[in-house]
């Protein structure tokens, strides 16, 4: 299982952003989105429902992957391209059996220990954080640091590594350079509403003109 993930991972919120779901990912895939994860704390399951299954029309139509947040029962329903699960949420195990080997299966870090912990489950990607201060999530686990997020890419080895929390145009360089291979946001793309396809565009564009440690 070798996950191709692309540099910037967008989030959807419609709090922050004060639009649907479906609406923030046409936005974000005119940016150039390529893989977006939907994720919502307040919908009823009902609304959510909905929501969801216009968000992947949209992101169907033009070829974009669309991850469910926390909802392994809407992943499933909808046949989405995959779940985002959290140390809380269902079994990864029972993630897994339930939407078979195709499926992205993403999993939610927050130090070295789960890291390591989560090298022995049928995952495609880790994601690490906070890696900065963020007042994005709620009750947030203490901010990791770029240190933390070098640590854990040695642990894991070459299983695809998210970094998430705080991330914006002035620190993508650096939590690139110690060792992630995307980078997952919010804020920095979804803040001003009407810029959001601008936001990720320049995300994209900055990622890839990163200079490397050895330059
Ligand atoms: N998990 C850890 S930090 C975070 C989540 C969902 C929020 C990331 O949002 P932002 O705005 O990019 O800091
Ligand atoms: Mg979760």
């Amino acid at each position: 299982m070798s996950l191709d993930l692309p540099k910037v991972y967008p989030i959807t919120d419609t709090h922050l952003s004060g639009l649907s779901h479906a609406q923030q990912v046409l936005r974000l895939i005119e940016g150039g989105a390529t893989l977006i994860q939907l994720r919502d704390k307040h919908a009823t399951p009902r609304e959510l429902y909905r929501e969801a299954a216009a968000a992947l029309q949209v992101a169907r139509a033009h070829r974009a992957r669309l991850i469910i947040n926390d909802r392994i029962d809407l992943a499933l329903a909808l046949k989405a391209d995959g779940v985002h699960l959290g140390q809380t949420d269902v079994p990864v195990m029972a993630a897994r059996g339930l939407l078979g080997e195709d499926a992205i299966i993403g999993f939610s870090t927050h130090n070295t220990r789960q890291a390591q912990l989560a090298t022995s489950l049928p995952i495609d990607y880790i994601a690490f954080g906070p890696v900065f201060p963020t007042s994005t999530k709620e009750n947030p686990d203490p901010v990791a640091g770029l240190a933390a997020l070098s640590e854990v890419r040695a642990i894991i080895q070459s299983l695809p590594l998210v970094a998430i929390g705080g991330i914006t145009c002035a620190n993508l360089w650096e939590t690139l350079n110690s060792g992630a291979d995307s980078l997952a946001v919010i804020n920095a793309v979804l803040a001003e509403p009407g810029q959001i396809s601008e936001n990720t565009r320049k995300m994209l564009n900055l990622a890839f003109k990163r200079p490397t440690i050895e330059g």
